[in-house]
């Protein structure tokens, strides 16, 4: 058994990791500040957990949380391109002083891993496509520089202190747990929403831009396979399936499994937003072994499913 600490275990992505550790008996920590994440998405593992509420930009709070931990699986961030063209400063602090703060304490702790979720949107408008880890990246948004600059201190501490790091690209992550109302939370959830309730999805744009939508347990896979894949240590990894739907694509599947003829209304393009996302994901099956095994229409069909048990 080795032992776990999560950041940002409360969250969409995270509480699916929490999960998976512990349907294989492994011994898990979360640390989290409930900002974004929320205490009913690990209410069934509660008494299995240990919980802490701290936040990454604490150093001097977090650092003893790290004792005795194996791997660390840093999520804790604030997510969202529009929240950080609102707010830079703020997505700034958490998600590259608070990654700065985890890895210093993951180094003097002696943990054998991090693995950090890294993101697509680093890639920005770089015309080139699929999505190569070679490929320049080009921020377009805050959050899509913290991001990149995040891995930039994962691979930075390998080669410097030796701690033993991976950054995992992720691709549009989506599935059961994510939000629908955040207004910082993915377009899926937000649009399966609106087909459960009756209202009408609004598209930035023309619906033309395209996404490699990742069903959250590909990125769990991934992820834990990350902390022990030999040959994965300070490498910078996608985490998507290979494919891409535009979002015009997404509402005609909606249609199709809602039964229904959705005609969405349209708004302005996104500040920040990227054009196409297509993820190639040589690397991870070199290195992880990974294959993402749920499709996209099929977790679709099953992220429509947990919504409309649990969304009022
Ligand atoms: C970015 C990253 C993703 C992850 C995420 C975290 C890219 C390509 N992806 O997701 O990997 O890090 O940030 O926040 O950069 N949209 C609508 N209507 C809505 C909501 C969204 O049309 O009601 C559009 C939005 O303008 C965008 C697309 O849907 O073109 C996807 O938006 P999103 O917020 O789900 O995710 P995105 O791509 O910003």
């Amino acid at each position: 058994m080795a032992r776990y600490l999560v950041t940002g275990g409360s969250g969409f992505i995270g509480s699916n990791i929490v999960d998976e550790l512990l349907h294989r008996n492994q011994e898990v920590a979360v640390l989290d500040n409930l900002s974004t994440g929320r205490k009913e998405n690990l209410a069934g593992v509660r008494d299995r957990i240990a919980f802490h509420e701290a936040d990454i930009r604490d150093l001097d709070k977090i650092r003893p949380l790290f004792q005795n931990t194996d791997y660390v699986i840093h999520l804790a961030a604030l997510p969202s391109v529009p929240r950080s063209v609102a707010d830079p400063i703020t997505s700034n602090a958490v998600n590259i002083d608070g990654t700065l703060n985890v890895l210093v304490a993951a180094r003097d702790a002696k943990v054998k891993r991090v693995v950090f979720a890294a993101s697509s949107s680093a890639y920005g408008d770089n015309p080139v496509l699929p999505r190569v880890e070679t490929h320049m990246p080009r921020p377009l948004s805050p959050y899509a520089l913290t991001k990149l600059a995040g891995e930039y201190y994962c691979v930075m501490f390998t080669r410097l202190y030796g701690l033993e790091t991976v950054a995992l690209r992720y691709f549009n992550i989506f599935g059961p747990r994510q939000n629908p109302d955040s207004p910082y939370t993915g377009v899926l959830s937000i649009f399966i929403a609106a087909y459960l309730r009756g209202q009408t999805p609004t598209i930035f744009g023309d619906g033309e831009q395209s996404r490699d939508f990742t069903f959250v347990s590909n990125a769990v896979d991934a992820t834990l396979r990350a902390c022990t894949a030999e040959g994965a240590v300070g490498k910078v990894i996608n985490v998507g399936t290979g494919d891409r739907y535009t979002l015009n694509q997404t509402v005609a599947l909606l249609n199709k499994m809602f039964s229904k003829q959705v005609t969405p209304d349209h708004g302005p393009v996104r500040q920040g937003d990227v054009r196409e996302s297509h993820a190639d994901i040589t690397l991870a099956r070199q290195f992880l072994s990974y294959e993402p095994l749920v499709r996209f229409e099929d977790g679709l069909r099953r992220t429509a499913d947990w919504a409309r048990a649990t969304l009022r």
